[in-house]
């Protein structure tokens, strides 16, 4: 079992200020970094999963069998989203990530919400460089269901593109300019492959990282939930920042009971002289 701290404990603190300043940290991120920017979670209490079976929107049949539904749910979730901002919990992760420290974002995400506070904190310059590792892609880039053409838009440009003021009940479904075929999210659904240089790239980062920071996420997706069982296995500590317990607590050495926004700054971004509970 982990051991527990609700609030900040002075050791986990220590522990994960030394591996910023002489190691490495990824940090592994779900829904929850987003619920405090006003996104909804999938699991647990008001979880989209309460609504709607992700078998109905997100696999490839809910889509080969009713493309409109699946649109449908995809431009109501991209008009929330467009309005949602990076919260504190996000910009903290920027910060480390563009500051020189070893922070490398690996997130479950499809909000866009980490590129967004790393645009803010650093600039479109650092941005690359400091890219979040998206693994279950963008809820504002398509893809062809055909051919290889795809599209990313800013939040407010692709809620535009999909209908009038964003109602996701208007336009029609968007169709492939280069061949016309029809365009897809360009997200993971459930039975389907995330991209192999993203994933190669996520467990690299979390199979040298001297602390695996888990944020927000039940730990139940797989291949995602490897992550922090890989920085386990090597010998690293796995923290878990979440208000309920997950399914990663065989693998985490501390939990912090808190949420992502209050929690995540004061770990990353307070100096020792931080008051710490
Ligand atoms: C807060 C908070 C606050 C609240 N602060 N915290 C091994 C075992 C069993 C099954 C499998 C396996 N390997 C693969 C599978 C199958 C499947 C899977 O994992 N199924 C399990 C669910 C049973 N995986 C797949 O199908 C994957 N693909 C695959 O394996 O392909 C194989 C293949 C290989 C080669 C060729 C072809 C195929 C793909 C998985 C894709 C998941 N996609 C989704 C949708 C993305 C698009 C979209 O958004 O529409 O990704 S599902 C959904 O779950 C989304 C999320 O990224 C993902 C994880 O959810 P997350 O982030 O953990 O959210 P919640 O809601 O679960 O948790 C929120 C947490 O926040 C809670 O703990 C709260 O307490 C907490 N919280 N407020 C901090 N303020
Ligand atoms: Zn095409």
């Amino acid at each position: 079992m982990p051991s527990r701290t609700d609030g900040l404990d002075p050791g986990v603190v220590v522990e994960v200020r030394q591996a910023i300043e002489g190691g490495s940290v990824v940090a592994f991120t779900g829904a929850g970094v987003s619920a405090e920017s006003g996104v909804p979670t999938f699991r647990g209490p008001g979880g989209l999963w309460r609504n709607h079976r992700p078998e109905d929107l997100a696999t490839p049949g809910a889509f080969a069998r009713d493309p409109e539904l699946v649109w449908e749910w995809y431009r109501w979730r991209r008009s929330l989203v467009a309005r949602c901002q990076p919260n504190a919990a996000h910009l903290a992760l920027a910060t480390r990530a563009t500051d020189g420290s070893r922070l490398t974002v690996v997130t479950q995400n499809v909000d866009g919400l980490h590129t967004q506070a790393t645009r803010a904190v650093a600039g479109d310059g650092r941005v690359e460089r400091a890219s979040p590792l998206e693994l279950h892609g963008s809820l504002f880039r398509d893809r062809c269901t055909a051919c290889t053409y795809q599209e990313e838009r800013v939040p407010s440009a692709a809620v535009d593109a999909d209908g009038a003021g964003g109602d996701p009940h208007s336009g029609p479904l968007p169709v492939c300019p280069s061949c016309g075929h029809m365009l897809r999210p360009d997200v993971v659904w459930f039975g389907e492959a995330l991209s192999r240089s993203t994933l190669d790239a996520a467990f690299e980062a979390a199979a040298t990282a001297d602390v695996c920071l888990v944020i927000g996420t039940s730990g139940v997706v797989f291949p995602a939930a490897q992550i922090p069982m890989i920085t386990h296995e090597r010998g690293g500590t796995v923290i878990d920042v979440n208000p309920t317990t997950t399914a990663l607590r065989s693998v985490a050495r501390y939990h912090i009971v808190g949420t992502a926004a209050e929690v995540v700054p004061a770990l990353l971004d307070a100096g020792w002289e931080h008051p710490v509970a």
